[in-house]
């Protein structure tokens, strides 16, 4: 499997899967398709404007939550249901979401995190989807915080993130003073608990 890319061993348990030039479609086309929100934050009892502007994309049942805000799911534009199906067919996914974020410029980026939330299950593959200008994704572990490496996801790459990558790292987007036109990532997932049983 995977036989296309390139593969990262972060450890013995996880890895991620690296195709530099996966997709074909240009950012204009993925810009369009994808009706894009600005969400907030609450931050020290203020609500602040996410550095991105982002959507949730997903079948009906799967809802996300994040930063403790539940977000109900938009429906699938043509464009992303056929991505979807060529990557549950490369990833063996039935994935059923999409997290949609669109960096504007250097300012906007995504803090150190994973993509563990419940909903996702134990060791979720997460297929990671780039477009636009080509910004730092970096890495670190969970335990130490020590810093682990660096990508640079370029438009059209496609990186999957497999085994325990979620459970021992976290990874997040760079600001950068640099110019930079801007950057859309679709990461797509696969919810496994139905919002109702744990809300
Ligand atoms: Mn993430």
């Amino acid at each position: 499997m995977f036989e296309t890319f390139e593969k990262i061993e972060l450890s013995a348990q996880s890895w991620l899967f690296l195709a530099p030039c996966w997709s074909q479609l240009t950012y204009q086309n993925v810009v369009q398709t994808i009706d894009w929100e600005q969400h907030y934050i609450q931050l020290f009892g203020r609500s602040v404007k996410e550095p991105r502007l982002s959507a949730w994309i997903a079948d009906p049942h799967c809802s996300y939550r994040y930063s403790g805000q539940r977000r109900a799911p938009k429906a699938w534009p043509e464009l992303l249901t056929q991505l979807r199906t060529d990557l549950s067919d490369v990833c063996q996914v039935p994935f059923n979401s999409v997290l949609a974020n669109l960096y504007r410029n250097g300012n906007d980026a995504m803090g150190w995190h994973s993509d563990d939330e419940r909903e996702l299950g134990g060791a979720p593959m997460i297929a990671s989807l780039s477009f636009g200008s080509e910004r730092r994704f970096l890495l670190r572990e969970r335990s130490s915080k020590n810093k682990i490496g660096e990508l640079q996801l370029g438009h059209g790459s496609l990186l999957l993130m497999a085994g325990d990558t979620q459970l021992q790292y976290q990874h997040c987007i760079a600001q950068t003073k640099r110019m930079v036109a801007p950057r859309i990532n679709l990461t797509f997932r696969h919810v496994v608990s139905k919002s109702a049983s744990f809300e």
